[in-house]
């Protein structure tokens, strides 16, 4: 089957971070963030992409016995006054975004959130990650802690789609991408086109084994989760050194194809743009990947009605 062309066409921006410093202040960030969104802009984005945490450094990594002693990471809301600067440039330039932050609520829930804002600036939808990965204590025998599951609730709220942007759009935060089903419930709702921001230290102290096959592993999830079910996927990195801890960047546009049509070529703030063809989608999602058609729902109880390996006596 050949590509068409479609009205369709969102040209989308992943905007890439490079490290941010402890005592980086907010607006300082803001600033680095709304260079980039006018960049997107002036190349033609209609959407730019940040990544998880992309206001402050990635504060998991260090442990504190109270974690309210680190609420000067958090966003008690958003927009806020040093955030509000971004969504009058988002509104001014006619582009839409996707942020990730730390947001403490109301009621003194912690959660690793994204939201999608609009071209007027105005807030279309929230996610909050699913997966929490790291551990919940202090474990010194780590260079460097991975406390996201003492910092941040896990969601309940799943992986819902939203109509934006001209097409059906969900989103997805770091870990989340490693998830099969994080992709299959979203492709469940026909979902089109999945932000993904991440934070990932390339040494992983469970298994530095591992370590050498960060960028692999990270391209790997994100084409399979876009070709097995035909959507765009667009992953956003906060990478380079930040803190002495160096992180991954190779932040990727992915088509349905399951093809990188754009990749960061740094570790810094860099900013990569696709033309994302929303109907290229229904070439995947109307052949191979016809679920109405070719899925066995009553042979995949497992999937859902277990959670840890089961194995055969
Ligand atoms: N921020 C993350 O979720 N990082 C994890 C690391 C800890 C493995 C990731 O999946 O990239």
């Amino acid at each position: 089957m050949t590509r068409q062309s479609a009205d369709r066409i969102v040209r989308v921006a992943a905007a890439q971070l490079g490290p941010i410093a402890s005592d980086e202040p907010r607006t300082a960030v803001v600033k680095r963030l709304t260079a980039m969104l006018s960049d997107a802009a002036g190349r033609g984005a209609r959407l730019v992409v940040f990544p998880e945490l992309a206001l402050t450094t990635f504060f998991p990594r260090w442990y504190t016995e109270d974690v309210s002693g680190h609420d000067h990471y958090f966003e008690t809301e958003m927009p806020g006054p040093e955030t509000q600067p971004l969504f009058d440039a988002a509104r001014d330039l006619g582009v839409g975004f996707a942020l990730g932050y730390a947001e403490l609520t109301p009621d003194n829930h912690r959660y690793n959130t994204t939201i999608l804002v609009d071209e007027a600036g105005a807030t279309v939808a929230k996610f909050r990650k699913v997966h929490i990965p790291g551990h919940e204590d202090d474990e010194p025998w780590r260079p460097f802690q991975h406390l996201e599951r003492r910092y941040f609730e896990e969601s309940n709220e799943g992986f819902p789609v939203w109509r934006a942007f001209d097409g059906i759009v969900g989103m997805a935060t770091c870990n989340d991408r490693r998830w099969p089903e994080t992709y299959r419930e979203m492709g469940l709702q026909g979902v089109e086109l999945v932000l993904i921001g991440y934070n990932t230290p390339i040494h992983y102290a469970p298994d530095p084994g591992q370590n050498a096959l960060q960028g692999f592993h990270n391209h790997l999830c994100m084409q399979a989760g876009a070709y097995q079910n035909g959507t765009w996927v667009v992953g956003v990195a906060k990478g380079g050194t930040e803190e002495g801890v160096e992180s991954l960047a190779q932040s990727a546009i992915i088509a349905p194809s399951g093809q990188i049509v754009a990749q960061a070529v740094s570790t810094g703030d860099e900013v990569i743009v696709a033309d994302c063809d929303l109907d290229w989608c229904r070439h995947y999602k109307e052949t191979l990947f016809d679920f109405s058609r070719y899925r066995r729902p009553e042979v995949y109880g497992r999937i859902t009605g277990q959670k840890g390996v089961i194995e055969p006596d």
